[in-house]
């Protein structure tokens, strides 16, 4: 289904293929990341995936953030894996077993699920929803859907402040959504490693890609013995890092909540608050003023992380962030530390850094969703140069690779796995969007 833009060139031929897709991934409730490596519904991926459907199948795309919900704890947290009873246990680890989440007294009976967040995308993907051709069957479903994001985002602020300063905290490098990012190098160095390794024979797929299987595992560990408590989290976890990437996305979906209120007929005045606090914290905590660029921030040292990462370029989803700023963070997108060094950019590195590694799991390439976040941002503050070259570049690459998982910044080349559903969503989005202007 295409409403209300035209497509060019061979755009069509690129926005069907993407529907296949879709379509193909599609399990009757939810869209899996990939068939055979992420069998399971993922918060962000779903929550992308919807982006693409509320242009493709708007009917699945509430299906979709639907089911999502079907996870969601009493606290209101959104975890980051809802489990597909229907697929081997051992599918994918670490799974249901190891999580335990039905031990916990706050989490859903009915479902199993991971215990750790994910970048709060569901509100800004229900706004999609809303600004999408079928408005009216939005509204309803958007009235139902308001009370469980109202959850979340409450959850995220009270709980997961960790640090006390008006950001949210990741608690565990799986919560950023990128896994092995070498902005978690340091902070993870830092966490006592466990006594004895991992049990390896558990793993009978693949574990997250990690630097430091051990110490993410045992992380786990210790907030599921400590019952995922927020004191725990607060007085003894050692791994507590504010990240722009998490930080911004969830300022975006603030605001995309807030516009949500409005449509249904609710008070969007605290989330408006909530908005302004997130962008006071996110300058004062995470704008490194001497280098010129976001930094994540390790809580427990106290410390900005040392790399630039793509998360740097996520703030520009905040609409209110200062022109100077803006213009810095063009500077150093465009630099040969990014875009200017690569042939198909955005790297999720920079590419000077020592940790850069082309191929390597959210260490170097280039990825569809951080593509269309940093687009987004780019859209935000009227970076047509910015956009333009974001558009450009992740449409070759899904052209000259299909829609594979990530890609090598400098020749395009595809990696990880096949017909993955973010990147055929988002470019669903890019093209409809752009087309529509
Ligand atoms: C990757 O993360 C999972 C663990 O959550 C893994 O490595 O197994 C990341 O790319 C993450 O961002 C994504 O949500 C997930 C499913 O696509 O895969």
């Amino acid at each position: 289904m295409i409403m209300g833009f035209r497509l060019i060139g061979d755009e069509t031929a690129v926005w069907n293929a993407a529907a296949r897709v879709l379509d193909a991934n599609w399990t009757g409730t939810t869209t899996v990341p990939s068939p055979g490596l992420y069998p399971h519904q993922w918060s962000w991926d779903s929550s992308f995936v919807s982006v693409g459907l509320a242009h493709h199948r708007p009917d699945r795309a509430r299906i979709e953030l639907m089911s999502l919900f079907r996870g969601q704890w009493a606290t209101g947290l959104v975890p980051h894996i809802v489990f597909s009873s229907s697929v081997s246990r051992h599918a994918y680890f670490p799974g249901p077993e190891f999580w335990r989440s039905r031990a916990q007294a706050d989490a859903p009976r009915s479902v199993d699920t991971s215990c750790l967040a994910q970048p709060p995308l569901q509100a800004l993907a229900a706004l999609r929803l809303a600004q999408g051709p079928d408005q009216e069957g939005s509204r309803a479903f958007l009235t139902r859907l308001y009370p469980y994001l109202a959850a979340q985002h409450a959850y995220l602020a009270r709980d997961r402040d960790v640090g006390r300063c008006g950001l949210v905290s990741l608690c565990h490098p799986w919560e950023s959504g990128l896994e092995n990012s070498p902005a978690w190098d340091r902070p993870l160095a830092a966490v006592e490693p466990p006594g004895a390794p991992y049990a390896r024979d558990h793993h009978h797929r693949r574990t997250p890609a990690d630097a430091d299987p051990d110490r993410c595992v045992s992380l786990i560990t210790a907030m599921r013995d400590a019952g995922y408590r927020p004191e725990y989290l607060r007085d003894d976890h050692p791994f507590v890092v504010e990240d722009p990437l998490f930080n911004a996305v969830f300022l975006a979906s603030t605001h995309a909540l807030a516009e949500l209120a409005e449509i249904i007929g609710a008070d969007p005045g605290p989330h408006r608050e909530a908005a302004e606090r997130i962008h006071t914290a996110m300058l004062e905590r995470l704008w490194d003023g001497e280098t010129n660029c976001f930094r994540a921030r390790d809580v427990r040292s106290g410390q900005l992380v040392p790399v630039a990462t793509i998360a740097g370029f996520a703030p520009l989803l905040d609409p209110a962030l200062p022109i100077a700023i803006v213009r810095h963070l063009v500077e150093l997108l465009l630099s040969a530390r990014f875009a200017g060094a690569a042939g198909y950019p955005l790297p999720t590195c920079d590419v000077q850094s020592a940790a850069f590694d082309r191929a390597g799991y959210w260490r170097g390439p280039t990825w569809v969703n951080t593509n269309w976040l940093v687009w987004l941002g780019a859209l935000t503050h009227h970076l047509n140069a910015v956009s333009d070259l974001l558009f450009g570049s992740t449409l070759r690459l899904v052209r000259q690779s299909g829609f594979r998982e990530y890609f090598d910044p400098f020749d395009g080349t595809g990696r990880g796995s096949h017909e993955f559903s973010w990147s055929a969503a988002l470019v669903l989005d890019l093209l409809a969007l752009r087309r529509r202007s």
